[in-house]
């Protein structure tokens, strides 16, 4: 069943992403994370919804009685809106997969592992973290399908020494690549664009949003089947663009929040 959200002006969705907490040090990364509940308070009293699109840890795992350190300000954050009745939603992402149920039990937060569809006063808003979406990445979907999300490793991973997981998941951070291209010229190789004009001949939606590529993009989406043109917004990161996404019933507008790295 899709979900509907019914908003009142001057209520509005917001969404971000790739916050990388722990990235690349504690100084740093805290600095980002005061950075970012600043954003939360500048938006906290329109936010209806805030759509939380995945890697906001550079790793997070949840042990059955322990989770790791670090991020307490957004963690407390979280609990604050959603105790004072603003819907969070968290959508994990490829470093941050492993939420089990602390967001949802803990902070009162939704936790979707696949992206989902949403009703918001007429509009259809496809929204998710965005890896494994689009043609390629072959080695990647198989690591997610048979490795990450089987029950079994997860729990070998949870009986591993601390030192020794939290080792793997630093190795497996180093890979993979936070440098901001100067110019994003994938053009119509842009993998989640594809997927976006892939899904729009079927399942059409309005906006498609989405993290993960680590660059701010608005694109329109189009698919001859279909009469009216949908946008794929890449909400980007805030290990540099900082930027977020706003809906207010009617359009989704691309933003930057302290513009360090003006749009
Ligand atoms: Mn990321």
């Amino acid at each position: 069943m899709i979900a509907e959200i019914h908003l009142q002006p001057p209520q509005k969705l917001y969404f971000a992403s790739d916050f990388h907490l722990g990235y690349p040090d504690h100084v740093a990364s805290l600095q980002r994370e005061k950075k970012i509940i600043r954003w939360l308070e500048s938006v906290q009293t329109t936010a209806a919804h805030i759509f939380l699109l995945g890697d906001l840890f550079d790793f997070w795992f949840e042990y059955r009685d322990v989770v790791p350190k670090g991020g307490v300000r957004l963690l407390g954050k979280i609990a604050e809106l959603t105790d004072k009745g603003t819907q969070v939603s968290i959508f994990p992402g490829n470093h941050d997969w492993w939420m089990f149920d602390y967001f949802t039990v803990e902070l009162g937060a939704k936790v979707y592992h696949e992206p989902q569809s949403f009703v918001c006063n007429g509009k259809k808003i496809f929204v998710g973290h965005g890896d494994g979406l689009g043609p390629g990445d072959n080695f990647y979907k198989l690591l997610k399908k048979y490795f990450f999300q089987v029950r079994f490793f997860q729990w070998c991973f949870e009986k591993m020494p601390t030192f020794a997981g939290f080792g793997l998941a630093r190795a497996w951070s180093k890979q993979s690549k936070k440098k901001v291209p100067l110019h994003y010229s994938l053009g119509e190789k842009e993998r989640l664009w594809q997927y976006c004009k892939k899904k729009h001949q079927h399942d059409a939606h309005h906006f498609y949003i989405f993290g993960h590529r680590h660059f701010p993009l608005h694109l329109p989406v189009t698919a001859p089947e279909n009469s009216f043109t949908g946008h794929y917004i890449n909400v980007g990161e805030w290990l540099h663009f900082c930027t977020y996404a706003v809906f207010d019933g009617n359009q989704v507008q691309l933003l930057s929040f302290e513009n360090t790295h003006p749009l």
